[in-house]
């Protein structure tokens, strides 16, 4: 140690690490692409907003939504779009902003001396703030956000359970495409009885697929022969029952399970089509694949797996893909289409009609067929106009050399209509409900016509 320093050298080397000690602090609490305070900052504010609390306090989790994320990777511009974001947040909700665990991500904190909701204005003024054109050169961006919010009540929640509701209704908000979701027990409920299905729904098929099963929808010609069948997943639940399709396929698509999901389906179309044969069955089985599936780079060699190993022609598969499924990622949707195809696999386009429904793509995708969505046929024999559309649908798709099918064939009056308007295939409870393989096979040696 200088033992020569002066009491005042002393008292000047102190201050200034003293002031190392603070700056050092307060870079280490704030975050350097944003300047502002992070989120444990803000965590131990609401701590202490909570020792003594106002009326009301409101958490709120705000995120920059999906083209904000494209923007940022993309442009030099992204860091100086965060901070004026930033800096138009700051004037409606005030200071109490925090960067959270993500870039695109904030805390706030809203205080009210009045009990009630007295922050949705407020909330609201945010969503438009944010959503506000950008200046030149940034005149072509435009992104939102979303926002989870909590509210103290008179419960007495801790902040983390604020934080925490918060981060749910954010979630949630996310995933429901919301710009706006507060919490409540019922939001909470909600939430966990659907994470604690997705997590039976990975167990159950982790344990082999054991209470799931297949049942397959007859597809018959204009005279009434079975041609094909739809196959069509289904889950039994232990204790829940029977989950929907509309359930726990797009909880599958969310998390990735469908992969597993549609991979045993196939394998149970070509089981079952191997049964069939043997009845002297030569149809076809048609199968949904969803788009998560599809874009597996090793999708076509997992379908020329499974029917290499079952010894099937190639006609004897079709994939039904949605009109959402062929527009992204075209160029490798084209490509995996092409070599399926060559394999001699069909390829359908399920739900027509009510998805983007343009016409023009079918001349860039070589599908075989159209299946037109059961709401155009729905009621078709009683409404000239459904008719009409109809018949446009047909015409057009046959002048492109497609075929055409009707789903949801529910009266023996739509089925002459449709044949009035020379649909080629069609399905639906008039000529038989999905049914089991046992079933099926009934259908076969009975003759194979419907309805029986
Ligand atoms: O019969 P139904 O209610 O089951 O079918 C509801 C929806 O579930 C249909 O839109 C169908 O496309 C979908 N679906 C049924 N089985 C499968 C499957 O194995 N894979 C995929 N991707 N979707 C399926
Ligand atoms: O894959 P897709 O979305 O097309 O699924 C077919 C769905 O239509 C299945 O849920 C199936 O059970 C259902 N379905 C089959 N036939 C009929 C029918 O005649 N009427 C109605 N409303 N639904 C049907
Ligand atoms: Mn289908």
């Amino acid at each position: 140690m200088n033992t020569n320093q002066s009491p005042e050298d002393l008292a000047a080397r102190i201050a200034e690490l003293d002031r190392e000690n603070s700056e050092l602090k307060r870079m280490l609490n704030t975050n350097p692409d944003t300047g502002l305070p992070i989120r444990r900052v803000g965590e131990q504010r609401l701590r202490d907003i909570l020792q003594d609390p106002p009326a009301v306090v409101g958490v709120l989790l705000l995120r920059l939504d999906g083209d904000y994320e494209r923007i940022r990777g993309t442009r030099d511009a992204g860091r100086a779009l965060l901070v004026k974001t930033i800096l138009r947040l700051r004037r409606v909700l005030g200071e109490h902003i925090f960067q959270s665990d993500r870039q695109d991500e904030f805390l706030c904190l809203l205080t009210s001396a009045e009990r009630g909701d007295s922050f949705r204005a407020t909330l609201n003024a945010a969503i438009q703030a944010v959503a506000q054109p950008h200046e030149p050169p940034a005149e072509d961006v435009a992104f939102g956000c979303r926002i989870g919010v909590s509210i103290s009540d008179s419960l007495g929640l801790s902040a983390e359970e604020l934080l925490w509701q918060a981060a749910l209704s954010l979630n949630e908000a996310v995933r429901g495409n919301q710009p706006l979701l507060y919490y409540s027990h019922e939001l909470g409920a909600r939430t966990r009885a659907r994470h604690e299905l997705e997590e039976d729904l990975r167990r159950q098929l982790r344990s082999g697929f054991d209470n799931f099963y297949v049942v397959y929808q007859p597809i018959v010609a204009e005279d009434g022969v079975i041609v094909g069948g739809e196959v069509l997943a289904r889950w039994r639940h232990p204790e829940r029952g029977l989950i929907p399709p509309d359930v726990f396929i797009p909880m599958a698509e969310a998390n990735g399970l469908i992969r597993h999901i549609g991979q045993w389906t196939l394998y149970q179309a070509v089981r079952g089509l191997q049964r069939l044969r043997e009845l002297g069955f030569t149809g076809y089985f048609s199968v949904n694949i969803s788009p998560v599936q599809f874009h597996q780079v090793d999708m076509v060699s997992r379908v020329q797996k499974i029917l290499d190993g079952s010894g099937l022609p190639g006609e004897s598969l079709q994939l039904e893909l949605t009109e959402g499924a062929l527009l992204q990622n075209t160029e490798s949707v084209v490509s995996k289409v092409a070599a399926l195809r060559k394999l001699k696999i069909r390829f359908a386009i399920d739900d027509f009609g009510t998805g983007y429904s343009s016409l023009k793509y079918l001349q860039n995708f070589p599908v075989d067929v159209i299946k037109i969505d059961k709401s155009f046929v729905l009621g078709i024999s009683d409404h000239p106009s459904r008719r009409e559309i109809l018949r446009t649908i047909l015409f057009m798709a046959h002048s492109l050399g497609v075929k055409a099918m009707a789903e949801g064939v529910e009266t023996p009056r739509e089925r002459d209509a449709l044949l009035a308007e020379q649909c080629d295939t069609m399905q639906g409870y008039y000529f038989s409900p999905p049914v089991d393989i046992g079933r099926f096979s009934q259908f076969i040696s009975s003759g194979g016509r419907l309805p029986s």
